[in-house]
């Protein structure tokens, strides 16, 4: 096969990044292993530990627990699953923001739990007085968003922790993208910081791990056994992923990254994404165009649709909130180069 893939240079809209050559190598040398079935590949087995550790880490965990998962729509899966698993209720209810990651449509069909959506406030986050009128003694989970999707908005933690304990709710904290950035903050997301039970948090977005590499962390090793079916004919007894037969690349990837990056190179990648994303929310600005403030590397702009679509047609993989609003995802492979290239064409394209 001679198609190579696509190249990263005009890409503004993905979560996922360039992996780092480390992950790169780590990847493509693990790629036949299955953490799947431990006792067989006992290497990768391991290695799933130290990732978890590190993961662990740098989510403020005190006992790691969890398992590297195919993205962040398994791991948020699993989440509810042992959510649901937990619960007292006949009727359980997730109660989530609006801003939430599509993924928990699919966990609610999955596994025939109700969605409560809980609209945001101003400032993009979760609405505190919707979420305290609208738990009650069915409420499996609350999930709090530190990073969303659209506008990088990080929820406030500790009070949706209380909310949630308030009613015998586990507490899920979605860091799938902002987890490799949050440690260099002042936000309050982790662990540490509140009651969380459960959390989503990807190597591979901001951890430049390769795909597939996402990351499930729980608060007691006991959560983890809500999702465990026994697996017969397998030298280990038990199996708490989702998926079967799963790629060790990823597995190895995200520790080879985070071994290399944890902590110095993922603070510094994270000073040069935020500069550059209000830089470009300046230069947005200064334009006359209304930007949503990057609190995270992730800038949200009112630009108008024909210019939107001018900007594709010159090849540049941009997206749309649900609002209408371009989103820029500062990435690692996201240069001030390329930035600036992107506002040059943006000038001469402008329709207004
Ligand atoms: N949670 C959050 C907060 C996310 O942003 C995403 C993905 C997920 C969970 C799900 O993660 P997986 O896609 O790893 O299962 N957010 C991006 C999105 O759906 C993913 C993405 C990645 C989109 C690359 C485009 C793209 O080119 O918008």
């Amino acid at each position: 096969m001679q198609i190579e893939p696509q190249a990263f240079d005009r890409v503004l809209s993905s979560m996922c990044t360039k992996p780092h050559p480390v992950a790169r190598e780590a990847a493509e040398r693990f790629l036949a292993t299955n953490p799947g079935d431990p006792g067989t590949y006992p290497t990768i087995s391991a290695l799933e530990e130290e990732a978890i550790a590190t993961l662990g880490e740098i989510a403020g965990l005190e006992e790691p627990a969890g398992y590297v998962a195919s993205g962040g729509t398994e791991a948020n899966i699993q989440a509810v699953r042992i959510a649901r698993e937990r619960a007292q209720t006949r009727r359980p209810t997730v109660v989530m923001p609006a801003s939430a990651h599509f993924s928990f449509r699919k966990a609610a069909d999955v596994l025939g739990v109700d969605l409560c959506v809980v609209p945001t406030d101003d400032s993009h986050r979760i609405d505190l007085e919707a979420v305290r009128s609208a738990v009650d003694a069915d409420t499996a989970m609350v999930v709090a968003v530190a990073g969303t999707t659209e506008y990088g908005r990080v929820d406030p933690i500790p009070e949706l922790g209380e909310i949630a304990r308030s009613v015998d709710a586990l507490l899920h904290v979605d860091a799938a993208w902002g987890g490799f950035v949050l440690p260099f903050t002042d936000f309050e997301w982790h662990f540490g910081h509140a009651p969380v039970d459960t959390m989503t948090i990807d190597p591979h977005k901001m951890g430049q791990a390769a795909v597939p590499a996402g990351g499930l962390l729980v608060r007691d090793s006991d959560l983890l056994d809500e999702l465990a079916v026994d697996t017969p004919y397998l030298e280990s007894t038990s199996q708490a992923t989702l998926t079967g037969t799963r790629s060790g690349a990823g597995v190895a990837s995200a520790v080879a990254a985070m071994e290399e990056l944890w902590p110095a190179g993922y603070r510094s990648q994270y000073v040069r994404s935020q500069n550059n994303a209000e830089w470009l929310a300046d230069v947005l600005e200064k334009r006359g165009y209304e930007v949503v403030e990057p609190t995270l590397p992730l800038v949200a702009a009112d630009v108008p649709e024909s210019t939107f679509e001018a900007l594709r047609a010159e090849g540049w993989r941009i997206s749309r909130t649900a609002t209408g609003e371009l989103r820029v995802v500062c990435m690692p492979h996201v240069s001030r180069e390329m930035l600036a290239s992107f506002v040059a064409d943006l000038d001469r394209l402008e329709v207004r």
